[in-house]
């Protein structure tokens, strides 16, 4: 198996187990035009059905007195004088019944009536033939993914091959790949993506583009996912040819206003814009002396009679005036301090974009506290299932429960609960009819899609998690290796127990107590350079010196960052008394000794003993794995192995890198005397080598003995 068919195998039941499925011989599908998701189900599940048990099932659109499956939208349903006593439907939500040896799957619109689908496939996948009577709704209408591929095919922060969507500045004309994409999507309930890189180049708004846009919609709409572009602000005049991109030049509005009917000619439902403005280069309103939300406006009034909505990335902060000197300085602060006055400005189908944490898709952040400034602007999170800085797919790391300290995490705005998940990105705590989820998504030509067959396992968990914030990450999980590996309890356990151990593992060896990903910051986020952490000119800084380390960011004291919170929230992250161990040294600078609350330990130690304790479970990785030889396919065997092995040595590096760094500029020895020993290291420069040389490297703590082989 080359994992292209993800979680949708449809792989066969052993016949013990299919023995025991009693289901319907016909699928009935209501209303149903050959384009529309409705036919889509129907035809997914005679091939799922076939597949999983073996059974050929005739599709019909014919009701009849027999028990079938039945598939439609209410409205369809009832016309067809079925009776219903479904629950509330929401947007995209769906009933399915598996009672009474039919099976009802109603959807509130026809892609509620696929996701329910699906939903019932991966209940018969998964070996499971209980009797079923529910409703579920989405906990939120906006479920996107952002796709960061650039128009010339190469994909930014893309680790599994070239772009499925463009090559050398145009839309492909093949649309195999797309398609397939698009029934990943709609199983895991996905309404909207967008294509392009947010570093967007305006290119993708010639007339030859935008005709294959219309393709790419027409391919995804079966699949009830709505197409979005990414937009460059300054595309009237690098592109357009005007004399400027002021958002208040008539010339301008007209521009953006014809370029966006046109675009709705070819993609009559659209889903809207995304626009990253006035950030890391990118032009914006700000140029000309108008407001962020003026820049978004203008979008927005351009969208608006087509019923699209725009999405406005929150990601803004100028690199340029930070000085790392300035110890009030703070990127952190940049988010709340661009939008925080800008609440009551923005139209009604704008919705700021807000990564989860207030940087940039670290390890471990605290939630981005502009979340509780915008009441009345309607606003999504933005997740990565791009593994940008948590070791690019190369490492095994299941971010579910990284997602779920945000998601969890309470703003108590005016000291009342404000769930991220469930209070706020549900639209409930500040009453908001738009809101949700975003996530970067790298998927590539590469079979594996991701580049990695366990990566696979956080583009299934951000569906359901967008559907339910409160899901639970393993049991997602187990949900995910039984459709992708099949049910051999040791497959699953180990899997199970693998990923569940790989976040808080890469955090112990990548980065500590809330100090951020540890990475290369200059270029590619990859590997350690803690060096890169200080002198840079990106604010990612963790000004560690010979007596402490971390950024304070209290009021009384620091940067201020932590007075952006709600006030039970920021009086609680004020003291390192109160501030839980995980994000200490987010918001406070302490001497290397200072001991933790938890253990008791000295930061300096925690972090030689973290560094030992992660590589060591990563160490463990390909050990586990080995034990399923025979139990997964050989070549889906063989290619996890080989990452596994190589996440093993990596994570020694890191380690070594991290341990011999901080020994070096704390001047504290390891109590447990074995940072820079390296016993098991093999050095490079000590082997018998032709053709190579021996060479000192940077940064130098990448290499054991401070020498590599060239
Ligand atoms: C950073 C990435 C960069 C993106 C930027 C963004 O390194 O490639 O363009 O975020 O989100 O994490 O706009």
């Amino acid at each position: 198996e080359d994992g292209l068919n993800a979680w949708l195998r449809y792989a066969p039941l052993p016949n013990d187990v299919r023995d025991q499925a009693h289901i319907p011989s016909t699928i009935v599908t209501l209303n149903s035009t050959e384009t529309s998701p409705i036919y889509v189900a129907g035809q997914e599940l005679q091939k799922g059905i076939e597949g999983i048990l073996g059974q050929t099932l005739d599709v019909t659109h014919e009701t009849s007195e027999s028990p079938s499956i039945i598939v439609g939208t209410i409205d369809a349903f009832t016309a067809a004088g079925g009776e219903l006593a479904v629950p509330e439907l929401e947007e995209d939500g769906f009933w399915l019944s598996t009672k009474d040896g039919a099976v009802e799957i109603i959807g509130q619109n026809e892609r509620g009536a696929l996701y329910g689908a699906f939903e019932y496939l991966s209940m018969l996948a998964q070996g499971n033939f209980t009797e079923v009577a529910y409703a579920t709704n989405p906990s939120a209408p906006i479920r996107w993914i952002n796709q960061w591929d650039n128009m010339d095919g190469t994909i930014e922060r893309g680790y599994a091959g070239l772009s499925i969507f463009f090559k050398d500045n145009l839309i492909v004309s093949n649309m195999t790949r797309i398609s397939e994409y698009a029934r990943l999507l709609a199983s895991i309930r996905v309404n909207g993506i967008v294509i392009n890189n947010v570093n967007a180049n305006p290119v993708i708004l010639s007339d030859e583009n935008m005709v294959r846009l219309g393709k790419i919609a027409d391919t995804m709409r079966p699949w009830g996912v709505k197409v979005g572009i990414s937009l460059n602000f300054a595309s009237p005049q690098t592109f357009g040819g005007l004399s400027t991109f002021d958002p208040f030049d008539e010339r301008v509005i007209a521009w953006w206003t014809d370029i966006t009917d046109k675009l709705y000619e070819h993609v009559p439902d659209m889903a809207g814009y995304l626009v990253k403005a006035n950030s890391e280069g990118q032009p914006g309103p700000l140029t000309y002396n108008r407001t962020l939300s003026d820049g978004a406006n203008m979008f927005a009034k351009a969208v608006k009679p087509h019923g699209g909505i725009v999405m406005f990335r929150a990601f803004v902060y100028d690199s340029v005036n930070l000085n790392e000197n300035n110890w009030k300085d703070d990127r952190a602060n940049a988010a709340v301090d661009f939008f925080r006055d800008l609440d009551d400005k923005f139209d009604d189908n704008v919705v700021v974009q807000i990564k989860y944490g207030p940087i940039d898709f670290q390890v471990r952040e605290p939630a981005s506290p502009l979340f509780a400034h915008l009441r009345q602007t309607a606003s999504a999170i933005e997740l990565q299932v791009a593994q940008e800085y948590l070791g690019q797919q190369c490492h095994l790391v299941y971010l579910p429960p990284l997602w779920k300290t945000i998601l969890d995490f309470d703003l108590r705005v005016d000291g009342e609960p404000s769930v991220i998940g469930t209070d706020v990105l549900t639209g409930k705590r500040f009453n908001k009819r738009l809101s949700g989820y975003a996530a970067v998504v790298n998927v590539g030509l590469n079979a594996t899609w991701l580049g990695s067959h366990l990566a696979m396992s956080n583009l299934y968990a951000y569906g359901r998690v967008a559907w339910d914030p409160t899901s639970d990450p393993e049991a997602m999980l187990r949900d995910w290796t039984r459709l992708t590996f099949g049910d051999d309890p040791d497959v699953l356990d180990t899997i199970a127990s693998m990923s569940m151990e790989s976040w808080p593992a890469y955090e112990n060896y990548t980065g500590n107590l809330g100090v951020q990903t540890l990475t290369d910051i200059t270029g590619p986020h990859y590997g350690p350079n803690p060096q890169s952490m200080d002198n840079n000119p990106w604010g990612q800084w963790t000004r560690a010196d010979a007596n402490g380390i971390g950024m304070d960011r209290t009021v009384w004291n620091g940067t201020g960052y932590a007075g952006q919170y709600p006030p039970e929230v920021a009086a609680a992250f004020e003291s390192p008394d109160t501030t839980p161990d995980e994000l200490l040294l987010w918001f406070h600078h302490v001497p290397w000794t200072h001991a933790l609350r938890g253990s008791g330990q000295s930061v300096i130690q925690h972090f030689y003993d973290a560094h030992y304790a992660g590589a060591e479970t990563a160490a463990a990785f390909p050990r586990r794995w080995e034990a399923l030889r025979g139990r997964v396919d050989d070549r889906r065997f063989e290619e996890t192995l080989f990452r596994l092995e190589y996440q093993a040595g990596h994570a020694i590096v890191w380690r070594d890198a991290i341990c011999d760094f901080y020994a070096n500029v704390s001047g504290v020895p390891d109590e447990r005397r074995r940072v820079g020993a390296h016993p098991f290291r093999i050095e490079a420069e000590h082997m018998q080598t032709t053709g190579y040389r021996v060479t000192g490297t940077t940064p130098w703590e990448v290499s054991s003995g401070q020498r590599i082989v060239q």
